[in-house]
């Protein structure tokens, strides 16, 4: 997601930000290459000229021009209007305490994710020691009551459904249900259309008013482009949106559309989805969002989602690694081996300080990763952690033991040799990366 716009962004942080010298001209074109940018990625009209405004004002002034590091100075102006743009403050869930029950209540167009997203959720509220229980008030798809049951399953977590096409009564008796059982979380899933209809908006609104939901949430799916604004304004209108998550942000769609949401509607984001399975989902921070566009990465993001999957421990030892450059082939199997678990491999290297906007499609094959895999394997331990050893002759013992070629062995081996590279650039941009993290305290 975004890649052309983190590219644009990267590169100009990149030429201007390291800069002690800059001036007007410097800015202006800056800033015209940001516009360029934000509309191409498809930002809202309103929110370009709204972000380019308050860009060239702040930039303009003497403060900035004659700082002594001018570059940086207009790298955090940037940076922090970015925040801005996308809804300064992370906004949680407002689940009100264990002894009473919060109602969430997801509504959104056909197919944009709310039966997914209902069972992440799920699972997320779940693993933080809450008692989530799932309601399907999807009546009118007729698959959509077994599909969530059987993410309620996948995800460890009870599904409320009722042979009827009453949508509502099935609400009203989980909520019965919740509070007889000692739930104290029900989250509501509900039927889609494809536009925003009478008959949907009806059953929206009665729903909202037995069940008096604590988050009301609209999911938006991030391809959407431009309409997603007006489908989003016509739901608040209708029912009062109190956040929005934003699904499929793991794909290659422009998506600034679903960046302007939050300018435009004033809701925050509350989550993205980034993928199909179950843990991918992730809590929506703007000023990480913002980093992440600016090129200076997200490691904050990466070693919580690899918290999750990892042990403490074991992230702990890859971020040593990291930076003592000590990164070899066996950790590099280990990393392939997790892959899989952590879920989207693009969304996760893209967090990586410098990363983002570097890595091509070519990079990203997945299907190669069971192949990679093998070749690791096929190599003795010495030759893992010391790849300088492997010569022609290994090469081929390599390429023969794991069923595959010299040259897939190589292309592997220079890889790996572009990931360390990687690694020790990002080491050495580590200030620049930790000031603007800190930022703040300019
Ligand atoms: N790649 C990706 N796919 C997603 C994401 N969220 C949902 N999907 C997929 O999008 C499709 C539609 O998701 P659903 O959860 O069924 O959408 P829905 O809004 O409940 O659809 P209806 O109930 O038919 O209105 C499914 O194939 C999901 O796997 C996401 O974040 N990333
Ligand atoms: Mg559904």
């Amino acid at each position: 997601m975004l890649e052309k716009l983190t590219g644009t962004f990267s590169d100009i942080v990149r030429r201007i930000g390291g800069k002690s010298q800059i001036t007007e001209k410097n800015i202006e074109d800056a800033v015209e290459e940001i516009k360029m940018a934000l509309l191409e990625a498809d930002v809202n009209l309103r929110v370009v000229r709204r972000f380019v405004n308050a860009t060239i004002e702040e930039a303009k002034g003497e403060k900035v021009l004659r700082s002594v590091d001018p570059g940086q100075q207009f790298v955090k102006i940037v940076h922090d209007r970015m925040v801005a743009l996308l809804g300064d403050e992370r906004q949680d869930l407002r689940l009100k305490g264990p002894d009473t029950q919060s109602v969430i209540l997801f509504l959104g167009l056909q197919g944009s994710g709310k039966t997914t997203s209902a069972a992440k959720l799920a699972a997320r509220l779940k693993k933080d020691g809450r008692k989530p229980l799932l309601a399907a008030c999807d009546l009118v798809r007729p698959a959509a009551v077994e599909q969530l049951r059987v993410l309620g399953e996948k995800a460890g977590v009870p599904v409320y459904h009722e042979e009827t096409k009453d949508a509502l009564k099935v609400a009203k008796n989980a909520l019965v249900h919740a509070k007889k059982n000692g739930f104290d979380t029900l989250i509501v899933d509900t039927a889609g259309r494809l536009q925003v209809d009478e008959a949907m908006v009806g059953e929206i609104v009665a729903i909202k008013k037995a069940l008096q939901p604590v988050e009301t949430i609209l999911v938006a799916d991030s391809m959407t482009g431009q309409n997603a604004v007006d489908i989003a304004k016509t739901f608040d209108e209708k029912v009062e949106l109190s956040g929005v998550i934003l699904t499929k942000f793991d794909s290659d769609a422009r998506g600034g559309a679903a960046l302007s949401l939050r300018s435009i509607t004033g809701k925050p984001i509350l989550f993205v989805g980034v993928g199909e399975h179950l843990e991918d989902f992730e809590p929506f921070y703007p000023d990480r969002l913002a980093g992440r566009i600016l090129g200076m990465g997200d490691i904050v993001s990466l070693v919580e989602k690899a918290q999750e999957t990892i042990d403490i421990e074991e992230a702990a030892e890859l971020q040593k690694k990291m930076a003592k450059e000590t990164f070899s082939l066996q950790d590099m199997l280990e990393q392939l081996e997790r892959v899989g678990k952590m879920g989207s491999l693009r969304a996760m290297l893209e967090m990586i300080p410098g990363m983002a906007g570097q890595i091509s499609e070519q990079d990203l094959d997945i299907s190669a990763l069971k192949s990679q895999k093998a070749i690791i394997q096929s190599m003795t331990k010495k030759e893992r952690s010391n790849h300088l050893i492997i010569g022609p002759s290994r090469r081929k013992r390599i390429a023969r033991g794991s069923g595959t070629s010299v040259g897939e062995v190589n292309k592997l081996l220079k890889q790996f040799e572009k990931t360390r590279q990687t690694m020790r650039k990002m080491a050495k941009n580590k200030g620049m990366a930790a000031k603007m993290m800190g930022m703040g305290g300019f």
